[in-house]
């Protein structure tokens, strides 16, 4: 039985202003689909994050439902979970496209009763599946479909004053006594030892990650996940297919990709990373402007560090003529250890209460001093001052 595992699509991602629809269409005909051509999985399993935004926009919902469409006419059975990016709207056809052999989980369904996967030759996988769920989602779920349990449900939730996902997820699992082999855990979560890229954002449980140790899962054969970003085994059954694409300019040296996993009775005989070509490029770039400018005309989506210590007049526009992807321009973190940035009223002597005048022109050139470290020039303070001169008569209206 041969499998494809990816993850992390993102369809409909914005990198820094520029949508990334386009590219990802690109890359599905030209790299993605011919893959599975090449290789003829029995099964493709998307592990959440299929869309960027929950309320995904009209073209967005168009690449996805081109490439449902793509699967069906390949006749490729596909499971798609959801992920902490995703909604219920991306799974609104569920009942219909299950009938192609499309199946789209946004409930514990499939981990109550795994799904059973059989392919041609009459080989049989089983697959327990927790789509992403926020807690409240998860707490319905659980009191849906271990109803026998309930029992057991009240104690603990009466005995919590706050609920944690980890606590629930253990229970979720304690509900699973004997399981069909060779079974298949699908998820989307953060296990310890696996490496972040930055990017794997919670949207619908802000503020708190929730990492699981693996030692949770040991009763599965095989761990296919989404969530973290970057194409990764951990322990010996966790796979982690990583994002479709780099989506950030610090993932431009990674490579991306998918998993091929193959079993022969019940066992793995083959596992692969297979790397893929992202559709375009991306690359940081730190100069001085006048180096940059001369640089060759370079059409990747770049971003660019600015050495320069005077600041530059128009340096994107400028920039633009050379590179004309380019997404992002700053300049580089100056050393801040000869200017003072701790804000604490310790640390300003200006607000010494013995020397204290509130004049806003000698506090503003203490402030610029702190800042700056040197005193404000003559030309400097005269444009100030007239700001100043101007915001006083503006005042002196309102209040008239
Ligand atoms: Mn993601």
């Amino acid at each position: 039985m041969k499998i494809i595992h990816t993850s992390d699509w993102h369809l409909g991602k914005n990198f820094f202003g520029k949508k990334l629809t386009e590219e990802q269409s690109i890359f599905f005909e030209k790299y993605f689909f011919p893959l599975l051509e090449d290789i003829k999985p029995d099964l493709l399993i998307i592990t959440g994050d299929i869309v960027d935004k929950p309320n995904p926009d009209y073209e967005t919902q168009q690449l996805f439902k081109d490439i449902l469409y793509n699967l069906f006419d390949k006749k490729i059975p596909a499971i798609f979970i959801l992920g902490n990016h995703d909604s219920k709207r991306i799974s609104l056809y569920k009942e219909f496209l299950r009938d192609l052999n499309l199946i789209l989980v946004d409930n514990l369904n499939y981990f109550k009763n795994p799904f059973v996967f059989e392919n041609r030759k009459g080989e049989k996988a089983y697959f327990y599946i927790l789509p992403y769920l926020s807690l409240y989602e998860l707490k319905e779920n659980m009191e849906n479909f271990w109803q026998e349990e309930i029992q057991r449900f009240a104690i603990f939730f009466n005995s919590k004053n706050q609920l944690f996902l980890k606590e629930l997820i253990e229970l979720l699992l304690s509900f699973q006594n004997s399981l069909k082999r060779p079974a298949f855990l699908l998820g989307h979560f953060a296990l310890e030892k696996g490496i972040f890229t930055g990017e794997e954002v919670t949207l619908k449980c802000i503020g708190r990650e929730e990492i699981f140790p693996i030692n949770f899962f040991e009763k599965y054969d095989f761990l296919l996940l989404g969530h973290l970003h970057r194409l990764q085994k951990i322990s010996h059954k966790a796979y982690y297919a990583g994002s479709l694409l780099p989506y950030s300019f610090e993932e431009a040296n990674y490579n991306k990709g998918v998993w091929f996993l193959e079993l022969k009775n019940n066992s793995l005989v083959k596992e692969e990373k297979i790397y893929l070509n992202p559709s375009f490029k991306i690359k940081t770039l730190k100069g001085y402007f006048n180096d940059l400018i001369k640089y060759p005309k370079d059409e990747a989506y770049i971003k660019v560090i600015l050495k320069d210590e005077i600041p530059v007049l128009h340096p994107f526009e400028r920039l633009k003529t050379v590179f004309p992807n380019l997404l992002v321009l700053e300049y580089e973190e100056k050393d801040k250890s000869n200017a003072n940035y701790d804000f604490n009223a310790d640390s300003l002597e200006i607000f010494d209460k013995a020397e204290i005048d509130l004049n806003e022109e000698k506090l503003f050139k203490e402030f610029y001093k702190l800042i700056e470290g040197n005193e404000i020039d003559e030309k400097l303070f005269k444009v100030f001052q007239k700001y100043l001169e101007n915001f006083n008569e503006e005042l002196n209206k309102e209040t008239l």
